[in-house]
């Protein structure tokens, strides 16, 4: 499964500094979804940029062209909610920071909605999808990712609980407003900060997401 990690050789206090309260580490790396795993058709295929648009179209690419976009690497962990987290992985895709410089959003913009197939969604406050960590990721440790980790594409956001970035993603919808996706409808947490522990919605404070 994948390469001998590099960072095996960390010190335990290293290593104990970057797990978020709550977590254990977990080598190897399960696969942790709701729902199939969809298969992938290279000519039904797009990735849509949609809603509040600078110039108020879609933006559209289709596989090959979303391949030609400028791929970059990203090393960042892996924290699901169920308390594991998989440390020191390199991710490689796209930036989101390029995406939005692709398609920039209208300046009213505070968060998008990130959508996957099967309707699987997840909402992030613009600055964490700016973020230069969150990555439309194609590949990790220089492997193509497998159909069940994601395959042709998903978001990593590292510095946000795993569900934040959805596997099979297919496009981003511009927001005005917060509006919350599948889990954050679900019971969790509307931001996910794993280093306050964000886990679930009753942890909300007054801000930290729409009613529910
Ligand atoms: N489309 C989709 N993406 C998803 C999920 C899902 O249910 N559907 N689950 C999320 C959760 S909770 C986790 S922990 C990670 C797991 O990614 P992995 O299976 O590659 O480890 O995927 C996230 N992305
Ligand atoms: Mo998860």
């Amino acid at each position: 499964m994948g390469q001998p990690d590099s960072r095996e050789e960390e010190a335990p206090e290293q290593q104990g500094e970057r797990l978020p309260p709550g977590q254990r580490r977990q080598r190897g790396w399960p696969v942790t979804h709701y729902g199939p795993v969809p298969r992938f058709r290279a000519e039904r295929w797009e990735f849509r940029v949609f809603g509040a648009t600078a110039d108020g179209d879609k933006h559209c690419w289709t596989h090959e062209e979303f391949s030609a976009l400028p791929y970059e690497t990203v090393v960042g962990d892996l924290h699901c909610v169920t308390k594991f987290s998989m440390l020191g992985s390199e991710w490689g895709g796209v930036r989101a920071a390029t995406v939005l410089g692709l398609a920039p959003p209208a300046p009213g913009v505070t968060h998008v909605m990130v959508w996957a197939e099967y309707g699987y969604s997840a909402n992030l406050r613009l600055a964490d999808f700016a973020d230069p960590r969150t990555v439309f990721a194609t590949h990790r440790d220089g492997e193509l990712l497998t159909a069940e980790h994601g395959f042709p594409l998903r978001l990593v956001v590292p510095h946000l609980y795993a569900w934040k970035g959805p596997k099979w993603v297919r496009g981003v919808e511009y927001m005005t407003a917060d509006r919350r996706g599948f889990w954050e409808e679900r019971g969790y947490h509307n931001i996910g900060d794993p280093w306050r522990e964000q886990r679930y919605s009753y942890q909300e404070e007054p801000g930290d997401g729409p009613a529910l």
